[in-house]
């Protein structure tokens, strides 16, 4: 009886949902090198178990950190103790964790009840799936889905093929979501496919390019971090893939990647969020888009939408050294950006990965950019740290609408450009 009781509390606590009761997210405005390195010894202190939203790499960026509840008051006395300013950013994230959860529900109930796909809402994996079915019934002469693989659990990656017609016509990729806790990512590449699909035909322009080009949309890039942000820990970014010889699971994809493969700016421990993994594409999410891309072979764009930060990057990042056409694609990311600001006012900065915000090794587009795929960006959408992760999904079409001026504008440029 007692064995029963042991099991039933065994199996309750693996499949419990993380609660962040308590926890702070702050941001640390560190003021030389020397407070630098004193955050990056924390990273991987084991005790103090902090989850940093944004590195510390440079001191022209603030560092972002979550304090669990039962560290706050270490951290801080260290902090003020070395002199390093720091402001709190979220009080209390599991309120803020509460309330995303109760919008979702509530709204997953009207959707149910009147039968329809809410935009400007956060969803789970399987919704997302049924609706790309939608989708494709829309629009059958333009959107197909194509199975491109499994992830490590066994969960169909899906990619959204928007095309209407031709054999292999030079394409455009967009990606989302490979950090999975990047919600707004995601949310993002639901709005912008179905924008894509009821535009068709009547946007002159986008219509010129899809007669052209195809596009094709990857928007759960990694979906086992995905499903498991909505059913074990919300702050979950990695794959999950079974580290051997560690207790911890998973590998960052965007580390993974054959281009500077293991170098500056990427972890060697398999309990780092920014671990490189046992060797490049050893994740199978990363395998499969690698696959794809070569069997292809004519992707003249490869954009990775990432959060939060509001920068849009090319390469390089595993590099700090230009990249031959840095002159350009400076330029067409000044242009995409203006576009972007010009609906609401968001700022947003431009430059490679390595100067503006640190260097990162193993990275998407570094390796679609020396594959020979010029037109190679990396978006960081909202906010700038208010919300971080956690951005309301009332902010989510404003977020989606803006960003695509800023791609359309991208896609245009590449259309008028061939090479
Ligand atoms: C984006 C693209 C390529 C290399 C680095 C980045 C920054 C990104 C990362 O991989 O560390 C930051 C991040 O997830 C937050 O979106
Ligand atoms: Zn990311």
């Amino acid at each position: 009886m007692k064995g029963l009781w042991f099991l039933l509390v065994l199996v309750a606590v693996a499949n419990a949902e993380r609660i962040f009761a308590g926890d702070q997210v702050i941001r640390v405005n560190v003021q030389s090198e020397e407070q630098i390195q004193l955050l990056q010894a924390l990273e991987t202190d084991e005790e103090w178990g902090l989850d940093f939203w944004l590195d510390p790499v440079t001191t022209e960026l603030p560092i972002d950190i979550r304090v669990p509840s039962s560290s706050l008051s270490s951290v801080k006395e260290y902090l003020n103790a070395h002199n390093v300013p720091f402001s709190v950013m979220i009080a209390n994230l599991q309120e803020l964790l509460d309330e995303e959860k109760a919008e979702m529900e509530e709204n997953q109930m009207r959707e149910r009840s009147t039968r329809s796909f809410n935009f400007g809402a956060y969803h789970r994996l399987e919704t997302i799936y049924s609706w790309m079915d939608t989708l494709v019934a829309q629009y059958p002469e333009l959107v197909t889905k194509q199975e491109i693989g499994r992830s490590y659990e066994g969960r169909p990656m899906y990619v959204l093929k928007f095309s209407t017609g031709g054999y292999k016509r030079p394409a455009i990729w967009i990606d989302t979501g490979i950090h999975s806790r990047e919600w707004v990512s995601q949310a993002t590449g639901v709005w912008t496919a179905n924008k894509i699909a009821t535009d068709y035909g009547s946007d002159v322009s986008l219509t010129s390019l899809l007669n052209t080009m195809d596009i094709y949309m990857l928007i759960l890039a990694n979906p086992d971090g995905y499903a498991y942000t909505h059913s074990n820990n919300r702050m979950w970014r990695k794959t999950r893939s079974v580290n051997s010889g560690s207790r911890c699971r998973g590998v960052d994809p965007n580390r993974n990647w054959d281009a500077g493969f293991g170098g500056p700016g990427a972890s060697t421990n398999p309990c780092s969020d920014s671990y490189h993994g046992p060797s490049a594409h050893s994740e199978i999410e990363v395998k499969n888009v690698v696959d794809l891309i070569k069997s292809h072979g004519n992707f003249k764009s490869f954009i990775s939408v990432h959060a939060y930060s509001q920068l849009l990057m090319y390469p390089y990042g595993y590099s700090c050294k230009d990249a031959a056409h840095q002159p350009e694609l400076d330029s067409v990311g000044r242009a995409a950006v203006q576009k972007l600001t010009s609906l609401y006012g968001t700022r947003y900065k431009v430059g490679s990965i390595c100067n503006i915000i640190y260097q990162a090794s193993g990275g998407s587009i570094d390796w679609s950019y020396n594959m020979g795929i010029k037109y190679s960006f990396a978006f960081e959408l909202r906010d700038t740290g208010r919300y971080g992760f956690i951005l309301p999904s009332t902010q989510i079409i404003p977020t989606a609408t803006e960003t695509w001026l800023a791609l359309k504008h991208i896609m245009e440029y590449v259309r008028d450009n061939p090479y």
